[in-house]
């Protein structure tokens, strides 16, 4: 992989010295206000932090290094055979700035087949794990366990390694877990939903796409495809976000990747964060039995927008959220939703499930704004996902946050190697009590 070392020990040095002048030059003006609300109200609004990946726009969504999702369906390399981006492709973008040639992309395809072995005792221990244990759990805990072949960590234990050192070494420590994850996920797929049947063996040949989703045995063109553009859009959402915000704050600590992300994996576990694909599945599940309730479990007779209305209007009266819609920054439809219709108006455009999103997609916004709370009452990436999972075969809905896993870390490590390479800090924000804010105002 020496091309991307090369490159890396160009752009990253120099972008370092360039943040040094900025910070010489201005490093004393402020660039926001604080408020009491900002402080109760989880920092939203707060410009606290740099994350050099990717930026997050309120209304147009995220960008990679500067592109729009849009923009990379069209212009990163694809997979043999396949119409989508390749997630190889928007790693090397991540972390060099620069869109990736072909080449370049399958060198790093056949880096990372190269680096997915996984040691025995994490072999042994997913092979040991209750099937009960949500495989977000097993995730995060396997994740973990790799900290024993941390290159980070073993250099940094040596006590004479040097900190222009650390990006390279976190930068190897991030690749081999990108190449593990998709194993690990497979072998977690495996276990709880195929009786332990073996992964086979990763196919040096293939890209990341194809063969994780061959090892949870699915081979159909589109569903390898689907996976693609999946890990694609899912890995990255600028700094902020639980994920990416934890993986920054525990890295922070010199914490190695493996430490760094088993963290973030227990944040995108969450309601609100990651589980939410799970959570939108069980409630179209739920919406489904009760539509063809009456109906011999004859659903699509009843769907309409009365009926979907008064669904929706049922979960918001019984205190729950709408899962899959609203945003802590967005304000307009996620473009990572955009991506996945246009997908299903590609591959599906009859299936009842995507009729059933769409009918979503009309009713709940102007629900939500008569509910009246909801700041974005848009669609995130979450609701869309899980039908077209479905749609291939793949029902198990428990088991897809792990696929946002997988993904995320391509963004989130990539981040982690821009900061060590900038050299940045310990993150330690000032928190206060509600006696003592109240004395900050008082006096102010
Ligand atoms: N349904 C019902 N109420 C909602 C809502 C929704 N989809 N989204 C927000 N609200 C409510 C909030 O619960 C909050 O109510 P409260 O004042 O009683 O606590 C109020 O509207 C204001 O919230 P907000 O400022 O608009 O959102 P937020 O920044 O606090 O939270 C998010 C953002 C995503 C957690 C929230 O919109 C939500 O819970 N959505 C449903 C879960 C979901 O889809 N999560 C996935 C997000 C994307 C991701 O990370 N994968």
């Amino acid at each position: 992989l020496e091309p991307l070392y090369e490159r890396l020990r160009e752009i990253l040095p120099k972008h370092a010295q360039d943040v040094k002048e900025f910070r010489e030059a201005h490093g004393g003006e402020a660039i926001g206000i604080l408020t009491v609300d900002m402080a109760y109200g989880g920092m939203r609004g707060i410009k606290g932090m740099v994350s050099e990946t990717s930026v997050l726009d309120a209304d147009e969504g995220i960008r990679f290094q500067g592109h729009t999702l849009l923009e990379l369906q069209e212009t990163l390399p694809r997979g043999p055979g396949g119409q989508e981006p390749l997630p190889e492709g928007a790693l090397w973008l991540l972390l060099t700035g620069e869109l990736p040639t072909q080449k370049e992309t399958t060198l790093l395809s056949k880096d990372l087949a190269r680096r997915a072995e996984l040691p025995h005792h994490v072999e042994q221990m997913l092979n040991n794990f209750p099937k009960e244990l949500h495989p977000m759990a097993q995730l995060s805990a396997a994740v973990t366990a790799l900290h024993s072949e941390s290159k980070f960590a073993k250099a940094y234990a040596t006590g004479d390694t040097p900190k222009s050192k650390y990006w390279e070494l976190t930068l190897e420590d991030s690749l081999d877990l990108i190449a593990k994850l998709p194993v690990i996920a497979a072998m977690i797929y495996n276990n709880v939903f195929h009786n332990g049947r073996p992964i086979g063996k990763i196919d040096p040949e293939k890209d990341l796409g194809a063969n994780f989703a061959n090892m949870m045995g699915f081979t159909d063109e589109g569903f390898v495809d689907l996976l693609r553009l999946y890990l694609v859009i899912h890995a990255d959402h600028e700094g902020g976000n639980v994920s990416a915000h934890t993986t920054h704050l525990v890295g922070s600590a010199l914490s190695d990747p493996y430490l760094a992300y088993g963290a973030a994996l227990n944040g995108l576990a969450g309601p609100l964060h990651g589980l939410a694909n799970q959570e939108v599945l069980s409630w179209l599940t739920k919406i489904k039995a009760r539509l063809g309730e009456k109906n011999g479990g004859n659903w699509q007779e009843n769907l309409n927008k009365k009926s979907l209305s008064d669904e929706v209007w049922n979960t918001l009266n019984s205190g729950q959220v709408i899962p899959g819609y609203g945003h802590a920054v967005l304000r307009k439809t996620d473009p990572r939703y955009t991506c996945q219709r246009e997908f299903a108006l590609k591959h599906m455009p009859d299936s009842d499930d995507f009729k059933l999103v769409s009918m979503l997609y009309e009713v709940v916004p102007d629900i939500l704004l008569k509910h009246g709370k909801a700041k974005n009452p848009w669609p995130n990436v979450d609701a869309h996902s899980g039908i077209l999972l479905q749609h291939y075969g793949m029902t198990e809905m428990n088991f897809y946050t792990v696929l946002f896993g997988v993904s995320r870390a391509i963004g989130v490590l990539t981040s982690l190697v821009w900061s060590r390479s900038m050299g940045l800090p310990l993150e330690r924000p000032k928190s206060m009590s509600t006696p003592g804010l109240k004395a900050f105002v008082a006096a102010a």
